[in-house]
């Protein structure tokens, strides 16, 4: 049995190449991303992952950002300053492309939202930089969401909390982060994505020279 891999618009194939005579091709089609690929190699039905879905390859961040959030720029200037979240998104954005990530950039007001991104996320992410806003304080539900992602996590606060009040200095996620940015302003953000975007660039250098492709975060 042969067995050969392709890609075409996003779908990967698998051909099973059968006997001497008129082939006898089996197809097996996965969108991209999907687990397919993982599970077909466990069942032995398939090659293991291709190149592009290792760990070292993915360039993809995503930025998070809690509830309330949608309001930057809108209420409050003298906390949270005068740039609203699409400046945010449009800075992030610009390092993004100046450092080859990928960029997925969320807000919601909805816990269940964040948590449905994070594990999305564990699929096809190198890491993630969350504001989790109020939910910082309250949240074991993103902890564990965030404990179950492999890569490099970021917090980032607008404020410095810890100048604010008492209820304000507890983070369930910074228990799971591997750096926190308070205090920074909005500048935070890009921060943390230039840390993410160098943790990516070591991990790819690192597996060029032919080490290990899960260092990431290290
Ligand atoms: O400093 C931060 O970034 C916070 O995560 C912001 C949260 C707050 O609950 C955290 O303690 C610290 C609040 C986000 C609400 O954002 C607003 C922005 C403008 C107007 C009103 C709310």
């Amino acid at each position: 049995m042969t067995m050969c891999h392709t890609e075409v618009n996003g779908i990967k194939i698998a051909f099973d190449i059968r006997g001497s005579g008129p082939p006898l091709i089996l197809i097996m089609g996965y969108r991209l991303n999907s687990r397919a690929w993982p599970l077909a190699s466990r069942c032995s039905i398939g090659p293991s992952p291709p190149v592009s879905q290792d760990l070292s390859m993915k360039r993809l961040v995503y930025v998070i950002n809690g509830p309330n959030l949608n309001l930057l720029g809108k209420r409050q200037p003298a906390i949270y300053g005068h740039e609203t979240l699409a400046d945010v998104e449009a800075a992030c954005r610009r390092v993004a492309t100046e450092r080859k990530l990928e960029l997925k950039f969320h807000q919601s007001n909805r816990e269940y939202e964040i948590i449905d991104w994070i594990h999305e996320a564990r699929e096809t992410a190198a890491g993630i930089a969350i504001n989790p806003a109020a939910f910082t304080h309250t949240s074991v539900a993103i902890l564990d969401a965030l404990n179950a992602f492999d890569g490099p996590v970021f917090e980032i606060h607008i404020s410095n909390v810890h100048k604010r009040e008492a209820f304000r200095h507890h983070s369930y996620v910074s228990s799971r982060a591997d750096g926190v940015i308070a205090g920074f302003g909005t500048q935070g953000y890009t921060l943390a994505l230039q840390r993410l975007a160098h943790l990516i660039d070591e991990t790819a250098a690192k597996k060029d020279k032919g080490g290990s492709a899960t260092d990431l975060g290290s």
